[in-house]
């Protein structure tokens, strides 16, 4: 029977479209941000410069304001909505008209940590556009500087249909005149697995604004439908600008440290303000009325990985997590199982993703917190070896969910099989 470790590299190899790598055929096929960041992770341990090519393919969507957009459309392909047409941004490569969680950098410091001379010159390829994106983050997504990131769309935190957005969701107002549309995911995936269709119009209201504004992302953020603070940008932001600098420091590129540091002291002043003190928690907050949603997620539990918060607040936090992780079986949900909005199987509203799992884990290795980090890493590694490189899992009974032969999954499977992989690959050599 085929290893799952060959399974995964089928997987990535199948997804691959010529220097890119597709999520999962047909439900996506085109190269996603963040996607692509944890699938370079995965690749480079059977095919370093091809993992490297990933990269730099996702960098060369990169726009002039140094945006890295969540979407690169490299062909019109009519199994995925919103194409191209839809977001008219007018970039080359054509591209969607916002970005997604900044993994990239903490991706390419973990290449250099564990790779060679080889990575590293690549790495110092790479630099000035990180750099870029970082000043594009620190910028648009917090013009007064206030240090708390502000998301214009629920796809730009990659949780696109958690209830942490409803807040801002429900005081978007539908036009009438709202572009009319077909959605393609449900024809790729069951409809109770994936947002609403009245999430689907407010999704598609933000895109409508953005192409009138011509995307421009300072209007966008001042009077756009939609902002609120995400604790997984925040903290992923936070944790990507310190990676940047350690990775600024093996580079020795001395110039870049001082603008890195004020980014990273003005991100982590800005987390307190994503406290939730009844909670007991960092929860999502909306930015212009200030609401805060009401409870702990998968993305809430990036605090370790961004390495915030005081002694007590990270003991609570410590404690959510000890208490989600007795109420499921499979850790760690994407909301609060406690908490009546939870839906074991509905894309970010409960189930388990690999890759937040991953983040998660770094954190509460970093912090001490062995005990959580094993139960979190080997809960991955049963739900991927019970029901292969599925998009998500249900943490109740872990049930593989979405798309199947999913290229994140599959990487952070190789990722955390790496031993395994270096066998297998001189095995079969
Ligand atoms: C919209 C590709 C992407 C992930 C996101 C995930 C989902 C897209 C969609 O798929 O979002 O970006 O159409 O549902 O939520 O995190 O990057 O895997």
């Amino acid at each position: 029977m085929e290893s799952r470790i060959e399974e995964a590299i089928k997987v990535l190899k199948m997804n691959d479209r010529g220097g890119y790598t597709v999520p999962t055929s047909r439900l996506y096929p085109y190269q996603w941000n963040w996607d692509s960041g944890f699938t370079a992770l995965g690749i480079w341990h059977f095919n370093k410069w091809r993992a490297w090519l990933e990269i730099t393919a996702l960098l060369d969507a990169q726009w002039e304001d140094g945006m890295i957009p969540h979407i690169v459309f490299r062909q019109n392909d009519p199994d995925y909505f919103p194409g191209p047409m839809i977001w008219q941004t007018n970039t080359e490569p054509p591209s969607s008209g916002h970005s997604q969680p900044p993994v990239l950098a903490s991706v390419i410091l973990k290449l250099v940590e564990i790779g060679s001379g080889y990575d590293l010159r690549k790495a110092r390829e790479v630099f000035p556009r990180l750099m870029a994106y970082h000043r594009w983050y620190a910028s648009a997504r917090d013009p007064r500087g206030t240090g708390v990131i502000g998301i214009i769309h629920p796809w730009e935190s990659g949780r696109d249909n958690c209830p942490d957005w409803d807040i801002g969701m429900e005081s978007i107002e539908v036009p009438a005149d709202l572009m009319r549309y077909k959605r393609r995911d449900t024809a790729h995936v069951d409809s109770n697995q994936r947002p609403t269709q009245d999430q689907y119009d407010r999704f598609i209201t933000i895109i409508q604004y953005g192409r009138q504004v011509g995307w421009n992302h300072h209007d966008i953020h001042s009077n756009g439908p939609f902002l609120m603070a995400d604790p997984g940008v925040q903290f992923i932001f936070l944790r990507a600008n310190r990676d940047l600098l350690e990775l600024a420091r093996r580079l020795e590129l001395t110039d870049a440290y001082d603008e890195i540091q004020e980014w990273i002291q003005r991100v982590e002043d800005g987390c307190n303000w994503l406290w939730k003190d009844d909670i007991g928690g960092y929860c999502a907050r909306d930015i212009r009325s200030g609401r805060f949603s009401d409870a702990i997620t998968n993305a809430s539990m990036l605090c370790f990985y961004g390495d915030v918060g005081s002694d007590e607040q990270r003991a609570s936090m410590a404690a959510h997590c000890r208490r989600i992780l007795n109420a499921c079986r499979y850790g760690m949900p994407s909301w609060d199982p406690e908490h009546s909005d939870f839906e074991s199987r509905r894309y970010w509203r409960g189930p388990v993703w690999a890759i937040m799992n991953h983040m998660i884990t770094i954190g509460l290795a970093d912090a001490g917190e062995d005990e959580l980090a094993n139960r979190i890493q080997s809960d991955t590694r049963q739900l991927v070896e019970m029901n292969g490189m599925a998009e998500y899992f249900d943490p109740m009974d872990g049930t593989g969910l979405g798309g199947m032969d999913f290229s994140w999954t599959a990487a952070i499977y190789l990722d955390q099989s790496r031993d395994g992989v270096a066998a297998h690959l001189q095995n079969a050599s």
